[in-house]
């Protein structure tokens, strides 16, 4: 399960009722204000992906965590659910030192089955504590790169619903996307149509 040093993949970490219970509550966050949204790229473009946060907003381009964000909607705070999700599943993933890690931001993101993540690093946190992942829904095809550049060579990995992926350590600033979405291999149980990926992250801030 260890895809690269710090790069541990945990399939099933969540059975079905977990993963039931954090897609109703993702719902319930997923409200307006501040619900999911469309994201710009730099390049003025937009990303197939729509996302929302927990805990901060993008304040371009960085975290911030002001009252409101730029569309006038309050801030939601970062649920000690995850905070407690977090530290849980990076202390079986890659030590016990991350048992008390304070998880303070979650990033979720939404793909239906023609969304991609182009190859990029997650390098706007200060802390280098490691990056929980959790996928409910469709399988996608996740596309793990290395530390230097956006190409070769990289592993490919399915990401299931119900899967955790935790990267620190070496591993915490490698390239990194989402190629491909598997419409329609979301459990039938669950009642998702797509996939949800959450990010729960050490921001390193003092807010
Ligand atoms: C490797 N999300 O939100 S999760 C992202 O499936 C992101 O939505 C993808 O990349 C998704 O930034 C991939 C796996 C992941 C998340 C964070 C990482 C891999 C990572 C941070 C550092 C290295
Ligand atoms: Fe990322």
């Amino acid at each position: 399960r260890t895809i690269a040093p710090g790069a541990v993949h945990l399939p099933d970490w969540l059975d079905l009722a977990e993963q039931r219970t954090l897609l109703a509550q993702c719902r319930a966050w997923a409200r307006p204000p501040a619900g999911l949204r469309e994201v710009a790229t730099p390049g003025g473009g937009r990303m197939s992906v729509r996302q929302f946060g927990l805990g901060w907003h993008w304040f371009p381009y960085g975290y911030a965590r002001t009252a409101v964000d730029g569309d006038g909607a309050p801030v939601k705070p970062m649920p000690e659910a995850l905070v407690e999700l977090g530290r849980r599943t990076a202390a079986a993933a890659v030590g016990e030192e991350f048992a008390d890690a304070p998880y303070d931001i979650a990033l979720i993101n939404f793909y239906d089955a023609d969304a991609r993540m182009g190859m990029h690093r997650d390098q706007d946190e200060k802390s280098l504590d490691p990056v929980v992942s959790l996928s409910l829904g469709d399988t996608c095809v996740f596309r793990f790169g290395n530390g230097e550049t956006r190409a070769k060579p990289y592993t490919d990995v399915e990401l299931r619903s119900g899967d955790a992926f935790v990267f620190g350590g070496k591993s915490r600033l490698n390239y990194h996307g989402v190629p491909r979405v598997h419409g329609g291999t979301a459990p039938a149980e669950l009642g998702l149509v797509g996939r949800l990926n959450i990010t729960l992250r050490v921001s390193g801030l003092e807010w």
